[in-house]
């Protein structure tokens, strides 16, 4: 390459990277926190991929006392040889160039959609600095870069017998909102990815506290859905395995039953949790259904006039994890977590009906167990038909004729219109007066909300609040039947009083909600409205404190008298001009938008709070305790 070749080779780097820095949300999805923990997996994602190409057994990765991270694995080491054609070293093109591409580029799943395999050259480019460190070749070779832009060359340093890359790089704070890593956000999905990477050993170290952890699991998904279990009795000691590949698609599949009337079904590809499921869970069901009403009929288990089982029978109480490799995965849907390729359907059916159908011969015992689960689960189907019948009929949404204690807006347009779920009738009827009626809806729920993890779906439509609460909301409900589409409010805020039953209320709601509504996590439709505390007033000055540090900076406001300091306990305490100008205008409010970034953990979470065994549940709450009044879960 001659001199010319070279400038122009370098402009289309910085261009390259001042993209990234430009839009970053593009390659990063948002410069929340949420965006900022995606610069590691990024980074531990090439780890692992060096791990499934056979190199790599161990990653390390650490949030440094300064707040940078380090990520460190024994694979081969990034290549450090210079490439004919561009005159530099793979190293600092793999760091600079987006989707360093050709020859360099490994082979492996590569995700080409979503937020993951944009690259290191991404993190790299919205980092302040970063420094590469790479064994290899019996010598370590380091390179650093500021914002992107190497420093100087890659130099070789000392000699060394190991292979393997470290990364350390500190995220730009000119470009993020936050810069705080969380150990508990890192810590699940390393664990996640040492649950679907058998025998890989991840470590995670905090230097600022000195918190530390180690996963390796040899059972692999296994292990992942007994811990995904853990709070759960299983309905017989055997967890059913699928692991095999089909035209060059690896599959591999754990399943469980349990007493437990909800379906918890976890999809991957290439590592990646598909929350919009696709063509692989697609396979999975049909095969599900399939294979266990042959098993059913050929071993005479149903009753004198008991038709086929449902997919909804066959799945009640099933916990499910199911992990695919594609080479080229499409991904698509409204958060782009739903994989698309048709081929993988066919490959994931075919194999699960195989493996399991030969599981049950093998096992009559147990298929017995599993076909009686189906066929309670098929007659409280009925039930809940007929339940759900009466919920139609009750609401009949098509006429107009919403649930009596709903206060509905007058906008018909979903998009802006909102609906607080308040708790009791007294502060719903402050709210009434308080609202916007034009785009805001309110629903007093009066009483206790049933517990979704101990019933059936007839019995929780059997729920007066419950069902209410789903007419008011549009969507049906049930895992065939629930539309997002019919939504009628874009806004679902829980309102609370700031007290221990208040607390308990919201967890039953989000229960409820995620148990039967998932995509309004996924969607970003739920809201926690955050009333004040405190009001800190004299005469006609005053202030909302939210917490007790902002009570006691308003205190200091008033420095020759001594305010007036009112706690709220409930709702029921502000009229409904304080209620409007604190909780509910827009234009001042604040409400927390309750996202789900880890369902294996939410889930877990859920049933050990909401679950019917001890033990688990108080092993969480001690767990938890420090964290427990600032749960935005
Ligand atoms: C390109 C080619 C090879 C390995 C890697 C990249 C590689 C990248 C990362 C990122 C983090 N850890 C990594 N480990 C390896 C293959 C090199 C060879 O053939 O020796």
């Amino acid at each position: 390459m001659n001199e010319k070749n070279y400038d122009a080779s370098k402009i289309q780097v910085l261009k390259g990277l001042e993209a990234v820095r430009m839009r970053p949300a593009m390659y990063i999805g948002d410069v929340t926190s949420r965006g900022l923990h995606h610069l590691v997996y990024e980074v531990v994602d090439n780890s692992v991929d060096e791990a499934l190409a056979g190199f790599c057994t161990q990653i390390d990765v650490s949030i440094n006392e300064d707040g940078s991270i380090t990520v460190i694995d024994d694979g081969r080491g990034i290549p450090v040889d210079i490439h004919a054609e561009e005159k530099k070293t793979a190293l600092e093109l793999v760091m600079t160039v987006l989707h360093a591409g050709g020859k360099f580029d490994k082979e492996t799943y590569k995700v080409s959609g979503g937020l993951h395999g944009v690259g290191i050259s991404v993190v790299n480019a919205l980092s302040q600095w970063l420094k590469a460190e790479i064994s290899r070749d019996g010598k370590i070779y380091r390179q650093e870069y500021l914002r992107g832009v190497p420093l100087g060359p890659v130099v070789a340093g000392e000699v060394s017998e190991h292979t393997g890359t470290k990364i350390t790089f500190m995220p730009d704070d000119t470009i993020f909102q936050t810069m705080v890593f969380k150990y508990e956000v890192l810590q699940d999905r390393l664990r996640e990815l040492a649950f679907l990477n058998r025998d890989l050993s991840i470590t995670i170290e905090d230097k600022r506290t000195n918190q530390k952890d180690t996963f390796k699991f040899s059972g692999g998904l296994s292990e992942f859905v007994r811990y995904i279990d853990s709070a759960r009795t299983p309905l017989f000691s055997d967890v059913i395995e699928v692991s095999g590949e089909r035209e060059g698609i690896p599959v591999e599949l754990a399943m469980e039953y349990t007493d437990s009337y909800t379906e918890n079904i976890f999809t991957y590809v290439n590592n990646i949790n598909t929350i919009e499921g696709g063509s692989h869970l697609v396979g999975f069901k049909a095969a599900l259904t399939k294979t266990l009403n042959n098993y059913a009929i050929k071993n005479n288990l149903l009753k004198n006039g008991e038709t086929n089982l449902t997919g909804e029978d066959v799945r009640e109480g099933l916990s499910v994890i199911l992990s695919v490799k594609v080479a080229e995965p499409q991904f698509e849907g409204q958060t782009k977590t739903k994989l698309g390729n048709s081929e993988v359907r066919g490959v994931v059916e075919s194999l699960v009906s195989e493996n399991l159908s030969e599981f049950l011969e093998q096992n009559p015992s147990v298929g017995k167990i599993i076909i009686e689960k189906c066929l309670t689960a098929a007659r409280s189907r009925e039930a809940a038909r007929r339940a759900r019948e009466l919920t139609r009929r009750k609401s009949a949404l098509e006429s107009g004729n919403l649930p009596g204690k709903l206060a509905d807006c007058s906008s018909r347009n979903p998009e802006e219109c909102e609906v607080y779920l308040v708790e009791g009738d007294s502060a719903g009827g402050t709210a009434k007066q308080g609202r916007d009626r034009y785009f805001q809806a309110i629903l007093p729920l009066r009483g206790k909300i049933l517990n979704v993890e101990k019933a059936r779906l007839d019995k929780i439509l059997a729920n007066e609040e419950i069902r209410t609460m789903v007419s008011a909301l549009g969507t049906s409900i049930g895992s065939d039947e629930f539309d997002i589409s019919k939504l009628r409010y874009n806004k679902i805020i829980i309102m609370t009083d700031a007290d221990v039953d208040g607390a308990h209320i919201r967890t039953l709601l989000l229960t409820f909600f995620f148990r039967y509504m998932r995509p309004l996590f996924e969607l970003g439709h739920i809201y926690i409205a955050q009333p004040p505390l405190y009001r800190v007033s004299s005469g006609r000055e005053e202030y909302y404190a939210y917490d007790d540090s902002q009570r006691d900076e308003f205190i200091k406001r008033f420095t020759n008298k001594k305010p007036n300091i009112q706690r709220y306990k409930g709702l029921g305490e502000m009229n409904a001009d304080q209620l409007w100008n604190t909780t509910m205008d827009p234009a001042v409010r604040t409400i927390l938008q309750v996202t789900i970034e880890e369902a294996i953990e939410a889930d877990h979470v859920f049933s050990c709070l909401m679950g019917d065994q001890v033990p688990p549940r108080r092993q969480f709450i001690e767990e938890n305790a420090v964290y427990a009044t600032n749960v935005d879960i």
